[in-house]
C-alpha cells in the first residue's frame, strides 16, 4: 500500500487547548504522525513517499476562497499586532441571534467568524502543515485513481471537522472532501466517505449534504453527549438531491467492539448498495479504549478486524488519518487497520 507523508505536516505545533474549562497541553501533536509513520513502516505496510504539491483550484473545490485567504494570511496579520507572537484562539462566536452576514474587518473578528471551537490554535506553521496534509490526501487519492487498489494518506493535521469556510476540532482543511473531489474530477461518478473517527465528521457532512454523488456515512459518539454537539444526529440524512446520501450512526458512551461491529455492518451494507467507484475512509483511531479524550472501548486487535471488514467492500480504498490521541498505541492501532485490510484484500 502506498503511504503518503511529508515532514512539513509536523510544522503545526499547537501548545494548549481549552478542555473541561482549563487550558491543557494540546493533544493533536506532531508526535502522533511520527508514531504512525514509525508503526506503519515497521509493520511493512508499504513505502512512504512525499505528496505532490496541491494548487488553489484543488482546494477551492471544497473551500471558500476568502476562507483560504484568511488561513494563508492569518499568521502575518496576527503577529503584526504588538504583543502577539503566541498562537491564536478566538474569543467569541457568531451564534444564533448574532449576524452571520457580516464578515468582520479586524483579524480578531475574522478569527471568531471562521472558527467554531476553543481547541484549535493557529500558530506559525499551521498553514504550511494544513496545506501539506491536504496535499497528502489528494496524492493518496491520485494513487488510487492511477490504479493502486489502496493508499494511505498519513494526514496531520486532521480534516473532518473543517467545513467549507469553518475550522475547528483540530482541523483546518477537509482532507477527505478534497480527496473525494479529486476522485470525482477524474470522471468517477460516485464516492463514499466512511468516517470511523470517534467524533462526528461535521465538516465533511456539511460539505456534501445536498450532493447525490458523495455518500457520507459516520459512526461516532452521540452528539447529545459528545463533541461536536451540534451535528451528527441520526435524523440527518441529506438534503435535496442528497437526500438519503448521508447516514449517521451515533453510539453511546462505552460502546465496545460487538456493538460497534453491528453499526459497521449496517454502514457496509449501505456502501454496497451505493456501489461507489472509490471508498475514502476517514480513519480516526480515537475509538480506542484508552484514548484520553474519548469514551468508546475498541481494543488494539479490533482494529485488525475493522480493516478486514473494510476490505470486504472490495472497492479501491483511500485511508486518511483523522483523530486518535493515545499517542503510544496510535501507530499500532493504525497499522492494524491497514494490515487487517491488506490481509483480507
Ligand atoms: C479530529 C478529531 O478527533 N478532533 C477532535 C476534537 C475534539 N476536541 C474537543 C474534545 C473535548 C473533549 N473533552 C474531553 C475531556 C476529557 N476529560
Ligand atoms: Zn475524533
Amino acid at each position: 500500500m502506498d503511504i503518503i507523508f511529508s515532514r512539513d505536516q509536523l510544522k503545526h505545533r499547537p501548545g494548549q487547548e481549552l478542555s473541561d474549562g482549563k487550558f491543557i497541553d494540546a493533544v493533536e501533536i506532531p508526535a502522533r504522525a511520527e508514531m504512525v509513520l514509525d508503526a506503519v513502516t515497521k509493520a511493512g505496510i508499504g513505502t512512504v513517499s512525499e505528496p505532490d504539491t496541491i494548487d488553489r483550484a484543488q482546494l477551492e473545490r471544497v473551500h471558500d476562497g476568502d476562507y483560504l485567504s484568511f488561513l494563508d494570511g492569518f499568521w502575518k496579520r496576527w503577529t503584526e499586532i504588538e504583543g502577539r507572537s503566541h498562537e491564536a484562539l478566538p474569543l467569541c462566536w457568531a451564534v444564533r441571534s448574532f449576524r452571520s452576514d457580516k464578515i468582520p474587518a479586524a483579524i480578531d473578528g475574522l478569527l471568531s467568524y471562521y472558527c467554531f471551537d476553543a481547541g484549535t490554535p493557529i500558530g506559525a506553521g499551521t498553514w504550511s502543515a494544513a496545506i501539506t496534509s491536504a496535499a497528502t490526501a489528494a496524492t493518496a487519492a491520485n494513487r488510487v485513481i492511477a490504479g493502486a487498489s489502496s493508499a494511505f494518506g498519513l494526514c496531520r493535521p486532521p480534516g473532518h471537522h473543517a467545513g467549507r469556510d469553518l475550522y475547528g476540532g483540530y482541523c483546518f482543511l477537509n482532507n477527505a472532501a478534497i480527496a473525494a473531489e479529486e476522485v470525482l474530477a477524474t470522471g468517477a461518478s460516485k464516492v463514499t466517505i466512511l468516517d470511523v473517527d470517534y467524533h462526528h465528521g461535521n465538516g465533511t457532512q456539511a460539505i456534501f449534504y445536498d450532493r447525490a454523488d458523495v455518500q457520507f456515512i459516520s459512526i461516532h459518539a452521540d452528539p447529545a453527549t459528545e463533541y461536536p454537539h451540534f451535528l451528527g444526529y441520526a435524523d440527518e440524512c441529506g438534503h435535496g438531491g442528497g437526500q438519503g446520501a448521508t447516514l449517521n450512526i451515533p453510539l453511546p458512551f462505552g460502546t465496545d467492539w460487538p456493538a460497534y461491529s453491528t453499526a459497521l455492518d449496517h454502514a457496509l451494507g449501505e456502501i454496497d448498495k451505493f456501489a461507489p467507484d472509490v471508498l475514502i475512509v476517514s480513519l480516526g483511531l480515537d475509538t480506542y479504549k484508552a484514548d484520553p479524550i474519548s469514551n468508546f472501548k475498541l481494543d488494539t486487535p479490533d482494529f485488525l478486524t475493522l480493516g478486514a471488514a473494510l476490505a470486504r467492500i472490495n472497492r479501491p480504498t483511500v485511508f486518511l488519518l483523522e483523530g486518535g490521541y493515545a499517542v503510544d498505541v496510535l501507530g499500532t492501532n493504525c497499522a492494524n487497520v491497514l494490515q487487517g485490510y491488506l490481509d483480507e484484500a
